[in-house]
């Protein structure tokens, strides 16, 4: 490969052909290991009832959430179908991805949805699976694993089988967020705690979390938080999160993800598609910060409002690593805001984007996309170095998007050195097709 600086005409394609050949890691999805297969949601009619696709079924049609909601899955679907892709051109960010699944698959997009309906009738999930990574450029992703979730709890508790294509991942919203609703369940477990947070909750809190990273050995912990979210407060969220977690997730070597800025269930009646975004006082991410300097916390904050302040406070504490445009703010115009700040202000040092896909399929659009907003927004980077007099090389552009989409990942989380050994398999199988 050559070594010679890229001519400024040559240089959006050589960013795109980068960007095309290294496979990502997408940090924060809502996808599932084949063995926990029952949580884990895929194919048409998954893709289509989308809870971001549900909240805009309800601007174009009559239907009342209570009368969409008593629908079969089918049902759901062959309305939505019908509302937002035959009766309106599908132009939403979210429309646009399912019509792009369905492209990549070479299904038909308008007309109805019997063929794409055999189509994912007929596939095994394993190799299904292999097929989507592969069209979606991405070589793992990390999961969202709820060891208080009835349905997924078992499964590992009875020894669900690994996949080295998916880190786990120890959400913690339950403790956090809703511990009046939970605690019993600890309780029922065996542990000693009370739904005040007196006498040995937290050291149990800790203990529980303890032996849950023990089954999963999760990559890191994670908890979406309100945007009225605040650190230091006078709150059991507070004191679990500064004695039983934060510890907790120092003994283990792993950081803890905050996403911090969502107002729940607005429109309860819309059910999973009611919350909405709310901005938030960063002061906390401050306190935290600085209070826990040996805790490593990977940052994402819902409002747009946000993004700024996140940014500098990245630039204060290396302890911090920001990522993700996350829900409402993976659409192109705002990706390309934030992604512009944050490599001005600090580098390659972060974590640009995560899918969260929830239907394994949406990784293939939600990927996509992210290459098709970044490419211009490098190139231009890059030319901006070259006229400044530094020219810039293949091997330049390779190591900064390893780095931006693989590395800062791998280094934070401390997964760096075993996934050195597949990292060369890796760049020769994956992805051509994006
Ligand atoms: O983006 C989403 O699908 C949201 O509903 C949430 O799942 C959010 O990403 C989260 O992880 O809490
Ligand atoms: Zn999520």
């Amino acid at each position: 490969m050559s070594l010679s600086a890229i001519p400024s005409d040559r240089l959006r394609a050589a960013v795109d052909r980068e960007l095309a050949a290294i496979p990502f890691i997408d940090l924060h999805t809502h996808l599932f290991m084949p063995s926990l297969g029952a949580v884990g949601l895929w194919g048409i009619d998954e893709l289509i009832t989308y809870h971001y696709l549900e909240a805009e079924l309800f601007r174009s049609s009559d239907v009342t959430p209570a009368q969409y909601f008593a629908l079969s899955k089918t049902e759901k679907a062959d309305l939505i179908w019908r509302t937002l892709f035959v009766e309106n051109a599908p132009v939403s960010e979210a429309t646009r991805g399912v019509i792009a699944v369905l492209s990549a698959f070479g299904l038909p997009t308008s007309g109805d949805l019997k063929e794409a309906r055999a189509f994912f009738a007929g596939r095994r999930l394993e190799s299904h699976i292999k097929d989507v990574f592969r069209l979606a450029g991405i070589s793992e992703v990390a999961m969202t694993n709820d060891p208080l979730d009835p349905d997924e709890a078992p499964m590992w508790e009875a020894g669900a089988e690994r996949d080295a294509q998916f880190h786990a991942v120890l959400r913690l919203d339950r403790i956090l967020n809703k511990w009046d609703q939970h605690w019993r369940v600890l309780q029922a477990k065996g542990y000693d705690v009370a739904a005040d947070g007196t006498g040995n909750t937290v050291s149990e809190v800790r203990r529980f979390i303890a032996r849950w990273c023990e089954i999963m050995r999760p990559v890191y912990m994670a908890c979406s938080l309100p945007d009225t979210f605040a650190y230091p407060e006078n709150s059991l969220r507070a004191k679990f999160l500064s004695e039983a977690v934060l510890p907790a997730c120092r003994e283990a070597g792993i950081p803890m993800s905050l996403m911090i800025g969502v107002r729940y269930l607005v429109n309860p009646a819309l059910r999973l598609a009611g919350d909405a975004v709310g901005k938030a006082d960063l002061r906390s991410v401050e306190r935290l910060c600085v209070d826990f300097p040996d805790n490593r916390f990977l940052i994402s904050v819902l409002s747009r409002e946000n993004q700024h302040e996140l940014v500098v406070y990245a630039r204060k504490f290396a302890n911090l690593m920001p990522f993700g445009c996350w829900w409402f703010l993976n659409n192109p115009s705002i990706v390309e805001e934030m992604t512009r700040e944050r490599l001005e202000m600090l580098g390659t040092s972060f974590v640009p984007q995560h899918s969260d896909a929830r239907v394994l399929e949406q990784v293939i659009y939600k990927w996509r996309n992210t290459r098709r907003t970044l490419g211009p927004i490098l190139a231009n980077t890059y030319q901006l170095l070259s006229e400044d007099g530094r020219g810039v090389t293949a091997e330049d552009i390779r190591r900064d998007i390893t780095r931006l989409f693989r590395g800062n990942f791998e280094t934070f989380t401390g997964i760096a050195k075993g996934a050195a050994k597949g990292a060369a398999e890796r760049q020769t199988s994956c992805l051509r097709a994006v």
